[in-house]
C-alpha cells in the first residue's frame, strides 16, 4: 500500500464531499482521519466501501467529536498532526437554516473559528480549507466570482460569510497558510436526499418504481450553477498544493432553473414532470437566492482546474444511481457519459 507521509484531517467526512475527498486522499496516498458524530444509527454510509476494520492495515481513521466540542477538536487536532485540514462539516442546508439560526451559526460560523484558533495555538504547520459558498454572494446579480460583494440571504450564508472572513483574518494575521473555497452547488448520487437535486431524482425514480406518486416542491424558478461533487473536491486538494494560499470561486459557468432540473430528469424518464410535481409553500425561504453563476476564471488559471460533466451529463448520473437504488434497470446513459468523462475515475 502506498503512502506518501502526508497526513489530512476531514471534518464532515461523512457527508456527500467528505466521503469523495476521502477517497481522493486515499488515492493519493494520504493517511486520512475524520471527525464524525455519534448517532443513533450508522451514519457511514458513504465511506463504507473504504473503511477496513481498523484492526487490518488502514489508511483511514474515524474519530468521534461535534464542531460545537472545542476540547474535542483540539485534542484530536494535537494527537494527529495533520499536515492539512479539510474543514467540512457544517449545518449545510440553507432551508433547516431558517428554523436553527442559532446552532447554523454556532456549528457552520463558530465552528470554523474553533480550528483556527487551534490550529494557531498549536504552533503546527497546517494548510487548512474552509468550505465557503456562493450562498454568500446571496442577492447579487451574476456573474459572482472572487470580487463580487457578498449579500447573505440566510442564516446559514451570514455563518459561512463570518467563517469566511475568520479564515481570511487568521492568514493575514498569523501568516496561516489558510483558503476559502468559494464553490457552487455541486451534486452527485452521494447528495443528500433533501436538497433539490436529489430529492427530484431519487422521488422520480420512486414514481417510476410505483413508491410513490407526487413530488411536493418548492420554488421552481431559483437557478443554480449545478457541478458534480467528486470535480469538486478536485479543486479544494489543488487549493492546498498552491505555493501561496488564496481563495477561489469554483464553478460550471452555467446556470439552469429547478423547473429545468425537473424537465431534464423527467424527459430522460420518459414522463411529463407537471403529471407528478406539486407545490407546497413549506419549501419556499422566506429570503431566497434567485440566480448563482460562478466565474471560475482564476481557478482555471491558477490551479487548472475544469469540470467535465455538463448540467444534462449531471442530471443523467444522479438519476440512473436512483434508478439502481430504487431496483429498476438504469436507463444507461449517465453510466456512459461517466465512462466516457471519467474511464479510469478514482472514485466508486
Ligand atoms: P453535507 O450536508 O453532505 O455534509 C455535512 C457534514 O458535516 C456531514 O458529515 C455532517 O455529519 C457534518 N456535521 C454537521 N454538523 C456537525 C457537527 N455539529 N459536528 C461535526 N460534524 C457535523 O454537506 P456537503 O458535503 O454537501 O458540503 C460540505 C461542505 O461544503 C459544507 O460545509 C457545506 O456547507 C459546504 N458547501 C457545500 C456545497 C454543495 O453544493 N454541496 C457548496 C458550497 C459549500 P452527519 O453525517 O453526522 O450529519
Ligand atoms: P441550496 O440547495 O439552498 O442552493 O444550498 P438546495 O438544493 O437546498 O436548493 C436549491 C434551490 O432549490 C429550491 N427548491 C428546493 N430546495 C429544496 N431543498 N427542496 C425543495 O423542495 C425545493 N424546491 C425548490 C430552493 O428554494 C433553492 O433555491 C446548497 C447547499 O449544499 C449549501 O450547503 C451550499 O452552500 C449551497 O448549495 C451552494
Amino acid at each position: 500500500m502506498i503512502h506518501i507521509g502526508k497526513i489530512a484531517l476531514i471534518t464532515g467526512i461523512t457527508g456527500q464531499d467528505g466521503s469523495y475527498l476521502a477517497e481522493l486522499l486515499l488515492h493519493k496516498g494520504y493517511e486520512v482521519h475524520g471527525i464524525i458524530r455519534r448517532a443513533s444509527t450508522f451514519n457511514t454510509s458513504r465511506l463504507d466501501h473504504i473503511y477496513a476494520d481498523p484492526h487490518e492495515e488502514t489508511r483511514l481513521f474515524l474519530h468521534y467529536g461535534d464542531l460545537s466540542d472545542n476540547e474535542q477538536i483540539s485534542n484530536i487536532i494535537y494527537n494527529i498532526h495533520p499536515s492539512e485540514i479539510y474543514h467540512l462539516g457544517a449545518q449545510s442546508h440553507v432551508r433547516v437554516s431558517f428554523d436553527t439560526p442559532e446552532y447554523t451559526g454556532d456549528i457552520t460560523g463558530l465552528g470554523t473559528t474553533r480550528i483556527l484558533e487551534t490550529i494557531r495555538k498549536s504552533g503546527q504547520d497546517i494548510r487548512f480549507y474552509q468550505a465557503s459558498s456562493s450562498e454568500m454572494f446571496g442577492a447579487t446579480p451574476p456573474p459572482q466570482n472572487e470580487d463580487t460583494k457578498f449579500w447573505p440571504r440566510s442564516p446559514y450564508a451570514c455563518a459561512k460569510v463570518y467563517a469566511y472572513y475568520m479564515t481570511c483574518n487568521y492568514r493575514d494575521g498569523y501568516n496561516m497558510f489558510a483558503c476559502n473555497g468559494i464553490l457552487f452547488n455541486h451534486e452527485s448520487p452521494r447528495r443528500g436526499e433533501t436538497f433539490v437535486t436529489r430529492k427530484i431524482t431519487r422521488g422520480l425514480a420512486n414514481i417510476v418504481a410505483g413508491k410513490q406518486k407526487y413530488l411536493y416542491m418548492g420554488n421552481l424558478d431559483a437557478r443554480r450553477d449545478w457541478g458534480f461533487s467528486p470535480e469538486y473536491v478536485e479543486a479544494m486538494w489543488l487549493m492546498l498544493q498552491q505555493d501561496k494560499p488564496d481563495d477561489y470561486v469554483v464553478a460550471t459557468g452555467q446556470t439552469n432553473s429547478v423547473r429545468e432540473f425537473l424537465e431534464e430528469s423527467f424527459s430522460y424518464a420518459g414522463l411529463n414532470w407537471e403529471d407528478h410535481v406539486k407545490i407546497d409553500a413549506k419549501y419556499f425561504r422566506p429570503t431566497e437566492v434567485e440566480n448563482l453563476i460562478g466565474d471560475a476564471d482564476k481557478a482555471k488559471r491558477v490551479l487548472g482546474w475544469k469540470p467535465r460533466v455538463s448540467f444534462k451529463d449531471l442530471t443523467r448520473i444522479m438519476m440512473d444511481a436512483d434508478f439502481r437504488a430504487a431496483g429498476l434497470t438504469p436507463i444507461g446513459e449517465g453510466d456512459a457519459a461517466l465512462e466516457k468523462l471519467y474511464p479510469d475515475k478514482w472514485w466508486k
